[in-house]
């Protein structure tokens, strides 16, 4: 019995209280895998009730995987939530269809044009934004970017088509909507507002400067661990809830979200669902990328290289352990410069609890993916700045060692590693130029622009830094 509005009152799960045929969409986004399903779309779920008319219409970009599974079943889902010691299983129905734009976004640009849109909302992956990611530009190189700029009215980037709706909105007389970026990016609404600026203004000026003026792009800061579902985890939902779902979506208890409350067409009243609304995300967006994100990916390259399969397993050898909790504790914290109230030691314990949670399978390969574009905002500022002060940051240079052994694509028995990275095969190619001296294989490394920026490769501190951890990575 697949899940559907048909069969969705015998599941086994809790359920929405709300009237589904009272919905209405308020929101289009781009981008719905496992985290928007475990976040955004549960603050939504949660006022609808009150607010029927903020329902989400999904689309995805680049795979049709996510229409085929949700538009048979209403776009309904199961959200499992999953501590250390209980589960539960909910049904999420704020969801109202996915538009499969893998193949063409013109059916997708129409619907960002209704006026009763007014958020078009992204988790589209750092990848998407197709940004340098060390200047935080427009890459216009990008063949994404390249082909969105011969053709702008038939986009194919999520960029392209956000430039392409707010240009068919201008014309029309209806007004902007809100931008709102939900990717682990440092300032995500500037970056976003920037590329979608940067590029309009290469088709029109005008258009662009009426985006600049009109549109509004709240930076935010995301927070819950959700890994890909498995095909076990899967089944076990099912065998729980009584009917199929072709998608459910495993996370932990935690969730957070901090948004700049900057809505040019009206938001939903989500500090009834938990959000906290601020001014300036700067602050929270950084303790979150520089701590979690920079531990996670500590954990990912390190634990994938030491053979433990998930976070959980990483943080339970008791070196990583350590390794990270002085990594926090004595490197990045000092870095942080949070509002009163925000106790980071408090967050910290919290973050190693949260790792810790085994019934999650949190693949280490997972987070390694796309290291690329997460190592400037997640390692590199903090080294950036402990570098400034003249401060050690030798524990953040373990997690930059791991990185590069992990991109040459071998691992230190020998094995080859699946990288998945846009740069995977320059990075591989750069290992294997450079061969197996540290120093040689850390200064290539280093001078990948993109990651590490002009400075990096030109700072012996770092070099030797990095140089040490990787020696001592390939030798114990
Ligand atoms: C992870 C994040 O995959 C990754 O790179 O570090 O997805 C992480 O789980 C989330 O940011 C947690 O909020």
């Amino acid at each position: 019995m697949r899940l559907g509005m048909k069969t969705v009152a015998a599941a086994r799960a809790d359920t929405f209280a709300y009237e589904r045929a009272d919905l209405s969409a308020g929101i289009v986004h781009l981008g719905v895998g496992a985290f928007h399903r475990a976040h955004q779309a549960v603050y939504v779920d949660d006022i609808l009730a009150g607010d029927p008319d903020w329902a989400i219409i999904g689309a995805s970009l680049r795979s049709s995987s996510a229409a085929e599974a949700l538009n048979p079943q209403n776009g309904l889902y199961t959200l499992t939530v999953s501590g250390s010691s209980d589960t539960r299983d909910r049904i999420v129905g704020s969801l109202l269809e996915v538009i499969d734009a893998s193949e063409g976004a013109e059916a997708l640009v129409q619907r960002m044009v209704a006026p009763v849109i007014r958020i078009v909302s992204l988790t589209i992956t750092e990848k998407g934004y197709c940004i340098d990611p060390a200047t935080g530009r427009l890459d216009r190189s990008h063949p994404d970017i390249a082909a969105d700029l011969e053709t702008p009215h038939r986009p194919r980037s999520a960029i392209g088509v956000i430039v392409e709706a707010l240009r068919r909105r201008k014309l029309s007389g209806v007004g902007p909507f809100t931008v709102l970026c939900c990717d682990n990016l440092p300032e995500n609404g500037r970056i976003t507002r920037n590329v979608v600026t940067e590029m309009a203004g290469l088709q029109d000026a005008v258009l662009s400067d009426w985006i600049g003026n009109n549109a509004t792009f709240p930076s935010t800061m995301v927070d819950r661990i959700v890994p890909a579902t498995t095909k076990d985890d899967t089944d076990a939902v099912n065998a729980r809830t009584g009917v199929g779902d072709a998608a459910p979506v495993v996370t932990e208890p935690f969730s957070q979200w901090v948004v700049e409350d900057r809505f040019c067409a009206g938001r939903p009243p989500w500090e009834d669902a938990g959000v906290t609304f601020v001014d300036d995300v700067r602050p929270f967006e950084e303790m979150k990328l520089r701590l979690l994100n920079g531990s996670h990916s500590t954990l990912a390259y390190l634990g994938y290289l030491g053979g433990h399969e998930t976070v959980a397993d990483a943080i339970g050898d008791p070196d990583l352990h350590a390794l990270v909790h002085d990594m926090m504790t004595l490197e990045v914290i000092p870095t942080l410069d949070m509002p009163t109230g925000v106790d980071l030691f408090a967050y910290r314990d919290a973050l190693l609890q949260r790792f810790a949670n085994r019934s999650l399978k949190h693949r280490t390969w997972q987070i390694a993916m796309d290291g690329s574009q997460k190592l400037p905002q997640r390692l590199l500022s903090t080294i950036r700045d402990r570098l400034a002060a003249g401060l050690p940051f030798e524990r953040l240079a373990c997690g930059v060692a791991g990185w590069m052994r992990y991109v040459t694509g071998t691992d230190m028995t020998g094995n080859p590693i699946d990288v998945r990275d846009p740069l995977a095969d320059e990075l591989k190619a750069i290992g294997a130029r450079a061969g197996n001296n540290a120093e040689t294989l850390v200064k290539a490394y280093a001078g990948v622009g993109s990651v590490f920026g002009p400075d990096l490769v030109a700072e012996p501190v770092f070099l030797q830094a990095v140089t040490r951890a990787l020696q001592n990575l390939e030798n114990r």
